[in-house]
């Protein structure tokens, strides 16, 4: 694989990389791992980012003032040069209408997906070459594999090395899940490449006011019979669908727990429900009688038009009824 993808590399006159839009420190950190494969080929390249959201904003800060890297928008793509020569790299997504930028894709001749998610229906058609590997952790380690092979030559910089790590870490939640042997050896070599295990734990480390809310979500839970527990946010904020999953999340992870429901208000007054289960208690069913949906281990809904309290004694009745029923 990884020869191959150098043969198209070495065959264009400039790459260009992109990963999904909302990107995560998996979709940054592959694109900056697929820019190194390039430098090592010696093929000038760009990665196409419009705009960093909160989420990579820190990882894209520790690059963005260096003359290495270099960033386009997807509107200075289209408005350049053919492209007919050029090569376009997709990672972490196989979906068109999910990549930073979709609209300059029909402008390449020639586009690569690298991708760690499970086929969906909608895909980048007549791509030149397809890497879709569902068994791998993180598109960040399938390009750390890919950066081994692709010259004999191996150079990768410590705060690439890093960035990868990141990527892994993200994907795998801290090597627990999806977490195969690969993923190990990834990590060991970016180890020995340099990554900063501090620098990683600094990227994830979340705003006070944030972490603030999360702790009263636990703090303030009741817990029902059975190992149920219900909580909510009395803070409203405009990233409360994050908050009160992660809110969730938190609540399962505690012994005893086995079936977790935040409530949460946004900045506009509409609420919000996340709800987790390590799978004794189906939460989609719940969550479906209040016009919501998922999966029976993750779901939510929103509702409008009701205060917080109500929309907790509503709640309630719903599961009373789903565990009666
Ligand atoms: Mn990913």
């Amino acid at each position: 694989m990884a020869q191959g993808l150098a043969g198209l590399i070495k065959e264009s006159e400039r790459v260009y990389i992109m990963g999904h839009n909302y990107g995560d420190m998996d979709s940054f950190a592959s694109a900056i791992g697929m820019y190194r494969c390039c430098l090592n080929l010696d093929v000038p390249a760009y990665m196409v980012l419009n705009k960093p959201n909160d989420a990579i904003q820190g990882l894209y800060d520790l690059f963005k003032d260096k003359r290495l890297y270099r960033f386009v928008t997807g509107a200075d793509v289209t408005g350049a040069r053919s492209h007919s020569k050029d090569l376009l790299i997709i990672v972490d997504t196989h979906r068109p209408n999910f990549t930073e930028a979709p609209e300059i894709i029909s402008l390449f001749e020639r586009v690569v997906v690298i991708d760690h998610h499970r086929r969906g229906a909608e895909i980048v058609e007549d791509t030149a070459l397809l890497y879709q590997e569902p068994y791998a952790s993180s598109a960040s380690e399938m390009v750390t594999e890919i950066i081994q092979y692709i010259t004999n030559e191996v150079t990768l910089e410590p705060l690439e090395a890093s960035a990868l790590l990141s990527g892994i870490i993200l994907d795998t939640k801290n090597f627990v899940f999806n977490t195969g042997v690969r993923t190990f050896d990834a990590a060991s070599f970016l180890r020995r490449k340099g990554a900063d295990t501090r620098l990683v734990r600094e990227l994830f480390k979340e705003d006070l006011i944030e972490s603030v809310i999360k702790s009263n979500i636990v703090s303030s839970a009741t817990i029902l019979e059975g190992g149920m527990a219900i909580s909510q946010s009395v803070e409203a904020s405009d990233n409360i669908k994050t908050i009160i999953s992660q809110g969730a999340d938190e609540l399962i992870d505690i012994r005893g727990i086995h079936t977790s429901f935040v409530l949460g208000e946004d900045g506009q007054g509409k609420i919000y429900i996340s709800a987790r289960s390590t799978g004794k208690v189906n939460v989609q069913v719940i969550l479906e009688k209040l016009g919501g949906g998922g999966h029976r281990e993750t779901a939510g809904a929103q509702l409008e038009d009701i205060g917080l309290e109500e929309a907790k004694e509503l709640l309630l009745e719903k599961i009373n009824e789903t565990l009666e029923g």
